[in-house]
């Protein structure tokens, strides 16, 4: 995996832990940064021992979108193109979060602005600290929710909601986000990184196959008909039955002792 200081990697029994690491400039994306995260991403899915990946942030704030001092206008030359942007760096790392057939457990330590707030949201569990608040900041400086934000808000909480968020850019702060059903939790500021870091450690040693198969299940509910998706879930639940994690759970219910799933 490519070394960079911008993301810190750590492997803890089963976790991976990715952690934005440019606590002066509130973590903000650079290219050596999002190429950093791709590279922890492309780890978490190939490498067998990661079996869930725990994302958070260094310092006070969790992310503050693209880092606009790499491209100042006021140094002239042609309009950047921002599209080209997002398909080199943000989308791929968007597409690796929601596909990793792991799961991923967010912890917002801190304000989460513009497609920092959104790649937070694409994670499967997310927590965030009481003071962390999310910022759709995109229309302060004239552009668009990015980085699937024009997608998972309106889902998440309806156009109303999603389009003042966006329209208006005010801050949300943890406890309302939890309230409206965008993020799972608020915690307290001092336990954020404790009660994250259980969650990943327990599905890190939980069944991986049917927890993967489960969160893949979720997000293809969007666009499916109940008939396809009862279809998906006799495949999936089929998948599921065939692994030894399976034959582990239901050894240890008949057992009476907790089971020990191998991800397999
Ligand atoms: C920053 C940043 C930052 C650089 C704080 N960049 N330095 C965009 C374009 C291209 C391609 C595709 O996608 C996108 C998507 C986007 O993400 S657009 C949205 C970009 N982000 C923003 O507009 C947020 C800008 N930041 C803020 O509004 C504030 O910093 C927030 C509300 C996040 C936090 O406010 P404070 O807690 O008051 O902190 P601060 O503003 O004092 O920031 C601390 C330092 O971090 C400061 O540096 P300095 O050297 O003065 O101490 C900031 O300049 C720096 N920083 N965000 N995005």
């Amino acid at each position: 995996m490519m070394a960079s200081e911008t993301v810190l990697v750590t492997l803890e029994n089963g976790v991976l832990g990715l952690t934005l690491n440019r606590p002066e400039k509130l973590n903000s994306f650079t290219p050596e940064m999002h190429l950093a995260l791709r590279a922890g991403l492309e780890r978490a899915h190939e490498d067998p021992e990661v079996r869930a990946v725990l994302l958070t942030g260094a310092g006070r704030g969790f992310c503050a979108g693209q880092d606009l001092g790499d491209r100042d206008p006021r140094k002239g030359g042609p309009a950047p193109d921002l599209g080209a942007t997002l398909d080199s760096y943000y989308n791929p790392n968007l597409r690796m979060i929601r596909a990793l057939e792991k799961p991923v457990v967010c912890a917002v330590n801190g304000v989460a602005a513009g497609a920092g707030a959104n790649i937070a949201l694409a994670c499967d569990i997310v927590l965030a600290a009481r003071s962390a608040r999310f910022i759709q900041s995109f229309s302060k400086i004239g552009l668009i929710p990015d980085a699937g934000g024009s997608w998972a808000l309106p889902r998440m909480i309806g156009e109303p909601r999603a389009k003042a968020l966006t329209l208006l850019a005010e801050p949300l702060g943890a406890e309302e986000a939890a309230d409206w059903g965008l993020i799972w939790k608020a915690v307290d500021d001092a336990t954020l990184q404790d009660e994250a870091r259980a969650i990943a450690l327990k599905l890190a040693a939980g069944p991986t196959v049917g927890l993967g198969l489960t969160k893949q299940l979720i997000h293809e509910a969007a666009t499916r008909s109940l008939d396809a998706q009862l279809d998906a879930e006799r495949d999936a639940q089929r998948q599921a039955g065939r692994t030894a994690d399976y034959a582990e759970g239901v050894t240890a219910f008949l057992e009476k002792r907790k089971p020990e799933f191998r991800g397999q």
